[in-house]
């Protein structure tokens, strides 16, 4: 399979961590999505994917598959093994309960697209950006004391935790601290310390080392 995506954006990351979680070789391909640059709104990537965003995984047969929880759902149900979802369907509904507040409740607001608009409009972007993060880690946070053992919902990493580890980098981004949430930053630790996530790392990317990251 091709990953098209960006080293930076939250929704590839979590892409990345499921597929070097379940042991899928992909081939990376990048989409420079920074202001200056925009090929995502590049004909050509508008074919593979008409909201112009990344990520896109692209089949070995060519079709072609957009937004982050489907692509996850997806690489659950085909590469079942080693499962990024409890067994219990209480659980594995409540780990998609955590990973919507991120993808549904806080990543859309902090979208590069949505800031322009608020700086055009003539608000404070950042500050906006950063009571939509506030405010959806505050509810993340809370929400997941029911759950939590060593990841959000119990012993083992799951999609919650798939969309946390981004989620936290782009909080910091924006100078929030993440020991403001205590739970949140253990499981973060947690998470850090398994071999997948350390290698979708957005600082451990192609294009970060081409950019100079951090
Ligand atoms: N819900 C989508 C969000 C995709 C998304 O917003 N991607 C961002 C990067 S994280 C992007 O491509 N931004 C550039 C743009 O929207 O022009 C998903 O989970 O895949």
């Amino acid at each position: 399979v091709k990953l098209y995506n960006y080293w930076r954006s939250s929704a590839s990351w979590r892409v990345r961590i499921a597929l070097a979680y379940k042991n899928v070789a992909y081939e990376y391909v990048a989409v420079n999505i920074t202001p200056g640059v925009k090929a995502q709104n590049q004909a050509e990537y508008q074919k593979l994917n008409p909201m112009q965003q990344v990520p896109t995984l692209v089949l070995d047969d060519g079709r072609q598959l957009a937004q982050s929880m489907a692509i996850l759902e997806y690489l659950e149900e085909t590469v079942p093994r080693p499962s990024l979802l409890p067994s219990d369907p209480y659980l594995r509904a409540r780990a998609r309960q955590l990973a919507e507040v991120v993808n549904a409740g806080i990543q859309p607001f902090q979208n590069l697209p949505t800031m322009a608009k608020i700086g055009e409009l003539g608000g404070d972007a950042k500050e906006f950006v950063r009571g939509y993060i506030a405010r959806g880690l505050d509810g993340l946070a809370a929400s997941a004391e029911a759950t939590a053992g060593t990841f959000l919902v119990g012993d083992a990493p799951s999609f919650a935790d798939v969309c946390l580890v981004p989620q936290l980098n782009a909080a910091r981004r924006f100078e929030l601290d993440p020991s403001r949430w205590p739970l949140l930053a253990r499981v973060e630790e947690a998470c850090m310390r398994l071999q997948p996530f350390q290698a979708a790392h957005a600082d451990r990317q192609p294009d970060a080392v081409a950019q100079g990251a951090k």
